[in-house]
């Protein structure tokens, strides 16, 4: 059967998704584009990240308005109305009555702390973090093979649960021949922190059920996410996304390119090489989309590697050192001590084959895209508190 390519989706692909984690920073934006594609859509969020960013003291470099106002917004600007559960994913009795009463065709899970280093805090943030995460998770499997069996579970796993081994990447599995026999087995997983050892643990309670309970899931391994805007997302100040910049839940890019526009030292950890998978948020919507127009079939484990191109974190840095002095904006790139325990020079390849085979059209980093965010910071500089920059989770 041909995939099913965005271009189909008008008349009989709408279908009911249940969006957790839409008010965050990748949900918002998917919230929207869902909607705005005619599928019936619903968000469940307990707003725990607005929380974060009191207990950090820090906030989104774009101004965004509570949740309420943001669905209220979407309804006036688009005429299209989005359904809002307000809860904790941990709450098995949330989660069964969002099963119940909106009875989705899929779940795209968002819906976990992201943060690396906040899970890196001391003991209690890692245990938060794998609680929050894994018991999520746990109960969104319940409540699908209780309630909705035939449900799709479109889960946000990482690139980093494969940590950086000296082989080339897989999508979720590896032919391996050992004493004369062959099989196909789980690619090698080896974490980096207890935010990424968190997604292990989903991975692995999610392939269970689907080979125990006849669960359909999709495991999307995403790289770090660039980029905030979206076309929806931008139609009305009501409706933009959020943007993290700060040292705890703030990513590489998107970072450099923030402490560009306020004249701040581009902070690269150790000798930089560290290489990862990064994606623009536009292809985000594009991988979620594909995967829910193209459904796992019942009982099948099915990972994505979620990502468009490989940088090492020094070559960003010094492509946005560049890109700012084309527009007279002077930066240094500093090598921090690494708060990290991580390899900062490596070999790193990995396949992502499997989204561009259901026509995936990547967005890729130009100097025009790293302009393009330069100038969005820039409009909102005088937001950034230069003192919630620096990395302060320590790994050791
Ligand atoms: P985010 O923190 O901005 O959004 C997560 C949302 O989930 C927040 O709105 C938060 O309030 C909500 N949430 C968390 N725990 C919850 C709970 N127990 N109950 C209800 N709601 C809860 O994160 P994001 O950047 O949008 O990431 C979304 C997902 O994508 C995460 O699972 C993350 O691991 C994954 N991911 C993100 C990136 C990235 O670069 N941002 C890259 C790869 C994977
Ligand atoms: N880094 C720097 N300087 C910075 C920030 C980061 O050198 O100012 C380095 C880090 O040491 C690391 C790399 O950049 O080597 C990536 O760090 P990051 O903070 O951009 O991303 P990470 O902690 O890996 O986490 C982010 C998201 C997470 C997602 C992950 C995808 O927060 O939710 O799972 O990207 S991946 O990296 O592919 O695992």
């Amino acid at each position: 059967m041909r995939p099913r390519s965005p271009i189909d989706r008008w008349g009989d692909d709408c279908m009911r998704i249940l969006i957790a984690g839409g008010d965050g920073f990748c949900g918002w934006p998917t919230v929207l584009y869902f909607s705005e594609r005619g599928h019936e859509v619903a968000i469940a969020d307990n707003m725990i990240r607005r929380q974060w960013d009191v207990e950090l003291g820090t906030q989104s470099l774009t101004p965004i308005v509570p949740v309420e106002q943001r669905v209220d917004a979407w309804q006036e600007v688009s005429g299209r109305k989005v359904k809002l559960y307000v809860g904790d994913m941990t709450d098995y009795n949330f989660v069964e009555h969002i099963f119940k009463d909106f009875q989705p065709e899929a779940v795209i899970h968002y819906a976990e702390q992201r943060s690396a280093p906040y899970s890196m805090i001391n003991r209690e943030h890692a245990v938060f973090t794998q609680t929050n995460n894994v018991v999520g998770t746990l109960n969104v499997l319940y409540a699908m093979k209780e309630n909705a069996p035939e449900c799709h579970l479109i889960k946000l796993g990482t690139m980093g649960e494969y940590g950086t081994p000296n082989i080339d990447v897989e999508e979720g599995y590896i032919r391996i021949q050992h004493k004369g026999r062959e099989d196909v087995l789980p690619y090698p997983k080896q974490p980096g922190s207890f935010y990424h050892l968190s997604k292990v643990h989903d991975s692995h309670n999610i392939m269970f059920a689907c080979k125990t309970w006849g669960t359909r899931a999709t495991d999307l391994n995403q790289g770090v996410v660039y980029g905030w805007w979206t076309e929806e997302t931008q139609r009305d100040a009501r409706l933009y996304n959020r943007i993290d910049y700060d040292g705890v839940f703030g990513t590489a890019l998107n970072r450099f390119c923030i402490q560009a526009a306020v004249g701040h030292d581009l902070t690269v950890y150790g000798q930089g090489g560290q290489t990862r998978g990064f994606l623009n948020i536009l292809d985000t919507m594009q991988c979620v989309e594909l995967a829910a127009l193209n459904p796992a079939d019942k009982g099948e484990f099915r990972v994505f590697n979620q990502f468009t191109e490989e940088f090492s974190i020094l070559n960003l840095a010094q492509r946005v050192q560049r890109v700012a002095a084309d527009m007279e904006l002077a930066t240094n790139i500093v090598h921090l001590p690494n708060p990290r325990v991580e390899k900062e020079q490596h070999y790193f390849h990995a396949e992502n084959t499997n989204l561009l085979d259901l026509g995936m059209q990547p967005n890729y980093l130009t100097d025009d895209v790293i302009r393009s965010l330069i100038e969005a910071a820039l409009r909102y500089k005088d937001r950034v508190d230069l003192n919630v920059i620096a990395p302060t989770a320590q790994w050791r």
